[in-house]
């Protein structure tokens, strides 16, 4: 299972970590942190070390309540960073974005891979993928940033979020994207509350059981807040066990913030897979 991403491969035969890369004054867990294109090279650079198979750079929050950001500020975010890591990095560059102008803007300077949180579904963003003839992450949300989390509801979380992950699947392959370039994401913290959030967990093995190879963010997210009461700086073991739970139930690739902790982690769940082939 190998991806082509824009000349670079993401393999996927094994679980592989995705390094978040935030190019943002206002993300929520590391909002301002790398937002210069120096800053953000080197914590690229820096994430590439500690094993991530792919740096996701993103350049608009889409914490619950995030103001949304104008094209032009996005592309004067995003544009100048991938510029600079395409030189330097090995690894492919995925986009995080949900506007097409920014899809086509950012594969053209260099990324490999568009991840968008709404799953394509902007007018024109099938198109631009097409075109763009790279990887996407189409992932699930219900609702959208501003508003989501206000009051989440579903009758059975998995089958929904499955039923709706298809169905976009199957509108991206009507337009022309190969099935062979198609991740899933089930949108963890994306209009849902921490029941929901873990009775998609619990049902992971059910999304992971498609066609397309699953992508889950768990990193540092609310829903460890939530349960534990930590700060967004303390959520770090209960990160890598809801990664090493996601691996467990047929994830393939674990988007993260801490990359060294998570590879490490994500390495034990590889060892024992395999042990367990043999
Ligand atoms: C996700 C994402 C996720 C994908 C963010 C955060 C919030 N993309 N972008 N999946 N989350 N595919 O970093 O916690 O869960 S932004």
């Amino acid at each position: 299972m190998q991806l082509d991403c824009n000349g670079r491969v993401l393999d996927l035969s094994r679980p592989q970590v995705m390094g978040v890369l935030n190019v943002t004054p206002d993300s929520f867990s590391d909002g301002g942190d790398f937002f210069s294109p120096e800053k953000a090279l080197q914590h690229a650079l820096d994430m590439q070390a500690a094993g991530a198979a792919i740096i996701d750079v993103g350049g608009e929050s889409t914490r619950p309540g995030a103001v949304q950001v104008q094209l032009q500020e996005e592309l004067d975010r995003v544009i100048p960073v991938i510029e600079a890591l395409q030189s330097r990095l090995d690894v492919p560059i995925s986009i995080d974005t949900q506007k097409p102008q920014v899809m086509r803007a950012a594969i053209a300077a260099g990324a490999g891979l568009i991840n968008d949180v709404n799953a394509l579904r902007a007018p024109g963003a099938v198109e631009a993928a097409v075109d763009c003839a790279v990887p996407v992450c189409l992932m699930h949300m219900q609702g959208d940033p501003r508003t989501m989390q206000a009051n989440p509801d579903y009758g059975d979380v998995v089958t929904e979020v499955r039923d709706f992950l298809l169905q976009r699947a199957a509108v991206c392959e009507q337009a022309g994207i190969p099935a062979s370039r198609i991740l899933l994401d089930p949108g963890f913290g994306f209009g849902k509350t921490v029941e929901q959030n873990l009775g998609l967990l619990a049902g992971l093995d059910t999304l992971a059981n498609t066609a397309y190879p699953l992508l889950v963010g768990l990193s540092r997210k609310s829903m460890i807040g939530q349960l534990l009461g930590l700060e967004v700086a303390e959520r770090l073991p209960a990160s890598l066990a809801l990664a090493v739970l996601a691996v467990e139930r047929g994830a393939r690739l674990v988007r993260a913030h801490d990359v060294a902790a998570t590879w490490q982690a994500l390495q034990v769940c590889i060892a024992l897979q395999e042990a367990g082939k043999r």
